[in-house]
Formats: C-alpha cells, sequence, structure tokens
C-alpha cells in the first residue's frame, strides 16, 4: 500500500523549496540546486484533482467515497507511478453536470457500464461483494481502467521523453504528444442534411450544442451543405471504410463518394430514417443494427465521418435546433474521436476536461525543460536582473497553476500555463544554449 511518510515528506519539501527559490532570487544569487530540482522533478510538486459525484440509490455506503480514494491513489502512486499525483475527490451528486457521476445499483451481478450521452458510470454491485468490502475496490477499477485511463496514459513515465545534455550528461523532460500539432491544423466541418425533403435549425443547434468543442480548436470552418434531390443507389462495393450493405441506402453512397478528398475535413451527416425503405430495418454494420423502432442511432465511417440515423416523422420536414441536441453530442463525439482525443466512451465535456488537464501537464514538463536550458547557462554565465525576474514571473505562474488545477479551474490551468511558457519562451530567447539530445 501506499507509503504515508513519503507522501509527507513531499508536502513538507516543495514549499520549502519554493519559498527559497523566492528569497533567493529578491536578493539577486540563484540556487542553482532549487533550479535544478525543478528540472529533475518537473511534476513532483503538481497535484491533479478530479471530481466524481457519487450517487447511491439502493443503499446507504459509509465513506464510500474516502474508500475509493485511498484505493485510486495507492495504485496511482505504487503501480501506475504517475508523474504528477491524481487525486479523486467524491462528492454526495446534488444536481451538478461537470464532473463524473457514479451511480451505484445493487444487482444479481458484479458490473460497470460508462455511459458517454449522460456523462455516467454506473457500478452493479451484489450483495455479497458488499460483505467482502469489495465495492470500493470496483469503483476503482471503473475510474482508472474504464473511464481516465487513457488520461493517465499521459502522466506515467513511459509518455515523457527523458532529454539529455551531450556535455553534461544531465537530463530534463518533455512530453510525448500524439495530438496536438494536429489541434492547430486547419480542419473543415461540414453538416449535411441527407434528405431534400426535410430541413434543419443547423446553425442555431451548432451553437447551442458544439460550442465546448469548437472552443478548443484553433482553426476551424463550417459548412452546411443539403443534398438536393433523393436518388436511389444499386448495391454495390465502394471501399474498405464504407459498409457495403449501406450503399443501396438513398444519397448516401453517392454523397461518400463525391466527397471523399481530403482527410482535414469531417463529414457530419443527418439521416432520416424515412429516407430509405423498409429495407434498412434489418441493415447492421459490424453487427450493430442501423435501425431502432424508438432510438436514433449512429455511424461512425473511419476517418471520413459519421452518419446519424433519426426519426422525423414527427417534426414534418423541419428539425428544430432542441430536437438536435443528440445528434450534436454525436457530432462532438467524431470530432473528438477525429483528434484521438482521450477515452472515446466518455462524454464530451469531460473529454475535454481531460485534454486540458493533459495540455496543462505538457506546458509544465516543457517549461521545466526550458528551465534546464537555463539552468545550464547560469552555470556559464551571471544572472542580470531581468532574467531574475523572468525566473520569478515563471515560478509565480506556475503556482497559479497549480493552484488552479487543485480547483477544478482546468480552463485557467491551461490558459496560465500557456502564457508562462510563452512569455518565459520570449525572455529567454535571446540565451544561446547548447544542443540537447533524445535517449531512450
Ligand atoms: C438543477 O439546478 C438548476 C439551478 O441550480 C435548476 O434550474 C434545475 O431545475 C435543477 N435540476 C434538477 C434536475 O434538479
Ligand atoms: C552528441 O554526442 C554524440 C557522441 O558523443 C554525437 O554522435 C552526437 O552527434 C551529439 N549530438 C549533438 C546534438 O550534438
Ligand atoms: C549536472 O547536475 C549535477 C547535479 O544534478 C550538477 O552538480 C552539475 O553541475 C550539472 N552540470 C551541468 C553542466 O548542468
Ligand atoms: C488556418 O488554415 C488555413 C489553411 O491552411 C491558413 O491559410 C490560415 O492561415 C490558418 N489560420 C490560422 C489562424 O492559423
Ligand atoms: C476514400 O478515401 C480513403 C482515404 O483516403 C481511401 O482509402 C479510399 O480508397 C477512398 N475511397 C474511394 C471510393 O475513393
Ligand atoms: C493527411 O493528409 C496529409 C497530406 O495530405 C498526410 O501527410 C497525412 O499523413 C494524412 N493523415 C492521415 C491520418 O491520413
Ligand atoms: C457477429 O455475430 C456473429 C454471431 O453472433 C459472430 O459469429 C460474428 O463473429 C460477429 N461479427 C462481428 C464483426 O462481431
Ligand atoms: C510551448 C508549448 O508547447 N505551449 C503549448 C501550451 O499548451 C497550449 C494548449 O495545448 C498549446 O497551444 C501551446 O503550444
Amino acid at each position: 500500500m501506499f507509503k504515508p511518510t513519503l507522501v509527507l515528506a513531499f508536502a513538507l519539501i516543495i514549499p520549502l523549496l519554493y519559498q527559497q527559490l523566492l528569497n533567493f532570487l529578491n536578493r539577486k544569487t540563484v540556487p542553482l540546486d532549487v533550479l535544478r530540482y525543478y528540472v529533475q522533478h518537473p511534476l513532483d510538486d503538481v497535484t491533479i484533482r478530479i471530481p466524481v459525484y457519487i450517487e447511491s440509490p439502493d443503499l446507504r455506503f459509509l465513506d464510500i467515497g474516502e474508500a475509493i480514494h485511498i484505493q485510486t491513489l495507492g495504485r496511482l502512486r505504487e503501480t501506475e507511478c504517475t508523474l504528477p499525483d491524481v487525486q479523486f475527490d467524491f462528492y454526495e451528486y446534488a444536481n451538478q453536470s461537470d464532473a463524473l457521476l457514479m451511480k451505484l445499483f445493487i444487482s444479481d451481478g458484479n458490473g460497470i457500464y460508462v455511459d458517454a450521452v449522460e456523462g455516467y458510470a454506473a457500478l452493479f454491485y451484489t450483495l455479497q461483494a458488499v460483505d467482502a468490502n469489495d465495492v470500493p475496490y470496483f469503483g476503482t477499477q471503473l475510474l482508472l481502467d474504464h473511464c481516465y485511463n487513457d488520461e493517465i496514459k499521459n502522466y506515467v513515465a513511459d509518455s515523457f521523453l527523458q532529454l539529455v545534455d551531450n556535455d553534461s550528461k544531465n537530463h530534463s523532460f518533455l512530453h510525448q504528444s500524439q495530438f496536438e500539432t494536429s489541434l492547430q491544423d486547419p480542419l473543415r466541418l461540414v453538416f449535411v442534411m441527407m434528405s431534400a425533403e426535410t430541413s434543419w435549425d443547423v446553425e442555431q443547434a451548432v451553437k447551442l450544442h458544439l460550442e465546448p468543442v469548437l472552443s478548443i480548436l484553433s482553426n476551424y470552418t463550417l459548412e452546411f451543405l443539403h443534398v438536393d434531390e433523393d436518388v436511389k443507389s444499386p448495391s454495390r462495393y465502394i471501399d474498405e471504410h464504407f459498409p457495403e450493405e449501406l450503399s443501396v441506402l438513398p444519397n448516401l453512397a453517392d454523397f461518400y463518394l463525391a466527397h471523399n478528398s481530403s482527410n482535414s475535413t469531417v463529414y457530419l451527416l443527418y439521416y432520416p430514417f424515412e429516407l430509405a425503405d423498409d429495407s434498412i430495418h434489418t441493415m447492421s454494420v459490424d453487427n450493430h443494427s442501423i435501425y431502432s423502432s424508438k432510438e436514433n442511432t449512429f455511424l461512425n465511417i473511419k476517418s471520413w465521418g459519421s452518419v446519424y440515423f433519426a426519426h422525423t416523422e414527427s417534426y414534418h420536414g423541419y428539425v428544430s435546433a432542441l430536437n438536435l441536441a443528440d445528434c450534436m453530442w454525436s457530432f462532438a463525439e467524431t470530432v473528438l474521436d477525429h483528434y484521438h482525443f482521450p477515452n472515446e466512451n466518455m462524454a464530451p465535456a469531460l473529454r475535454i476536461q481531460m485534454y486540458k488537464r493533459i495540455a496543462t501537464v505538457r506546458n509544465l514538463t516543457y517549461f521545466s525543460h526550458r528551465l534546464s536550458q537555463v539552468v545550464e547557462w547560469l552555470e556559464r554565465n551571471i544572472l542580470d536582473s531581468s532574467l531574475g525576474s523572468a525566473i520569478l514571473d515563471a515560478f509565480d505562474r506556475r503556482e497559479q497553476v497549480k493552484q488552479m488545477l487543485q480547483k477544478y479551474d482546468y480552463d485557467a490551468a491551461l490558459q496560465i500555463s500557456t502564457d508562462l511558457v510563452a512569455v518565459f519562451d520570449k525572455q529567454i530567447q535571446n540565451l544561446d544554449f547548447g544542443d540537447l539530445e533524445i535517449i531512450e
């Protein structure tokens, strides 16, 4: 299990170091050992806190949150050994929607279910599991293996590159990134109404429901298309991505073929069930039925986009923005999948929070890497007051980032960390650094 003494030691050392640093810098001297500490331990003093709401309608568990908190902490520190400390905080559910809701239900078997639409995760437990005190263990599995696994992967040592200075052999860290550059790449989002007979209030729906996703993209355009006539199609092979069975659906394959040129475009299609004849009732893709008598369904076409199949009879040819909430949720998932955002089974709002935390950690790691270059430079040169105050400024921002991560304000954490590295980069751009090399 985890070692409380070790944790306590960290908690005591870090504030001391930071205080020491401030004192020294105020006297215009640099405690290189202190700076070096932050280079070699870029994230040891960073704690990422993630709130989780618990709802347990069947049985009242005493201290269930506390028990899961301790077990997750033990696993993250002892087994996963994440570089930043990651802690889940538990609250009783009270009508919030900005965090994961974990629902506990008594059942005749133990099981787990994650719902990406409503943003909750359900844990089914038996009475035997309660007797054996296994419920916290299941809760830990639910969080670490099913909800936040992709995010946590970003915090383990393997996802960091070690950089070594060729002369001194001293190390610093950088973060391996899977998706960061592509977020800057231009993206075209093309919304298409696939029935000539139906119209939709798509622009308003995008404004209402897609804003959180769009706000993290830096260069995108929105386009709205409407097919002009409904055309039947023969069955035929299209390509390795398009399900052959769907080629007989009116308009769909023709549209796909006419719009298959660029990977910087995501197509988001609204397809009324009524456009097809009854043969759609028995169609399936990878054993999932396309049709459901009550529900709307959703199909991803890999690296191209997605199709939202919907019941629209009752709308009489016009789908309002209000009736497009679920559709826009599906499209949001498609856009996040396009960038390989963490945990595809989670709700878009939670995936965006994960992204912001990961990006913040990347920025802090990058800062400590830049700091390593400054440290090395300071070993050969004298500190002047502008570099001194640049370092002081940077550490001040870094403290703010840490506080924001503690307060669940991931927006602010990311924003301040972005400013931190941008400003620091600018302030040290005239220093002359040696070469660094990536080692395994
Ligand atoms: C949740 O709270 C908001 C305002 O605080 C209220 O408008 C809404 O009706 C509440 N929802 C539920 C399900 O209680
Ligand atoms: C680092 O040193 C090795 C040999 O010690 C050399 O092959 C390599 O080119 C150097 N890298 C840089 C970036 O100077
Ligand atoms: C490398 O690190 C060690 C201790 O961490 C320090 O004593 C030494 O001066 C550093 N050398 C350079 C060139 O940074
Ligand atoms: C967005 O991408 C387009 C196409 O590559 C480019 O011309 C434009 O400068 C980019 N805009 C921004 C703000 O990066
Ligand atoms: C559509 O584009 C994908 C990816 O570029 C390609 O693999 C596929 O062959 C294309 N299909 C057709 C029918 O052109
Ligand atoms: C997207 O297209 C660009 C150039 O057109 C190519 O370099 C890149 O590898 C493509 N990406 C994928 C995921 O196919
Ligand atoms: C679909 O289900 C059948 C039988 O239920 C099974 O044999 C087959 O492997 C499944 N196919 C896929 C792609 O899952
Ligand atoms: C230097 C650096 O990598 N800065 C990044 C900080 O995080 C933001 C958001 O991900 C990026 O846009 C910056 O490039």
